[in-house]
């Protein structure tokens, strides 16, 4: 069997306390952060829509989506409530292979990540092209559930967990830059854990 790229991502050498962002403190459980109803997916009708300032706009079913080359990632993860999981190995597609697969214009500077059940967030393409980023769906070896997200989530280990957008639906690829759920509700457009970007 193939084997597949691991990258490893903002992980201490050692456990020893105290390693997360200022103002956090470290869970070992795998809590659920979610508003509002979580939405009723089928796997089988999941699809990925790839839309806006790329060259190929395109759309992928989940079995056409896992063909594309898969990576694992380990990486922190941090919610703005405070809470980090150091420990989380995804696995999945790099946001950066899915940009390569529909061609990213010059033009696309942000990305806004849309959502079943309407959720969004809004990021930088630079930040999403790090080799961290990655669309998981596996957890720890597990396939996500529903509840973190499942068929398919957003992860980007160095922004705070509400950019890690579960359920993804779309990828629009924008000039300019456009706040999300959240951001419309005053969280920051940035989201940098180590810079408390919490709220604005
Ligand atoms: N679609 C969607 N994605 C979302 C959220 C949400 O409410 N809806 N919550 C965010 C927040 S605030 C966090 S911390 C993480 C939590 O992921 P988890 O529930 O798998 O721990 O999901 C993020 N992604
Ligand atoms: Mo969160």
């Amino acid at each position: 069997m193939e084997k597949k790229n691991r990258i490893s991502k903002n992980i201490p050498d050692d456990d020893s306390a105290g390693h997360a962002p200022p103002g956090q403190f470290v869970t070992e459980k795998f809590p659920v952060l979610t508003f509002g109803d979580k939405p009723d997916i089928d796997s089988g009708k999941w699809r990925i829509s790839v839309s806006g300032l790329v060259k190929n706009e395109d759309s992928f079913s989940l079995k056409e989506f896992l063909d594309l080359s898969q990576t694992e990632v380990e990486a922190e993860f941090h919610c703005v409530t405070q809470w980090s999981k150091l420990h989380n190995l995804w696995e999945g597609v790099l946001f950066s292979v899915l940009a390569d697969k529909v061609s990213v214009l010059e033009d696309a500077k942000f990305v806004m990540v849309h959502c079943y059940g309407g959720y969004s967030t809004n990021l930088p393409l630079e930040v999403l092209m790090d080799d961290d980023v990655i669309f998981a769906t596996k957890h720890d070896g597990i396939e996500l559930n529903l509840d973190h997200g499942g068929p398919v989530r957003l992860v980007v280990p160095k922004r705070y967990g509400w950019k890690s957008a579960k359920w993804v639906k779309g990828v629009e690829f924008m000039n300019s830059n456009r706040p999300g759920f959240w951001e419309q509700r005053g969280y920051h457009m940035d989201g940098d854990p180590w810079k408390e970007e919490r709220f604005v």
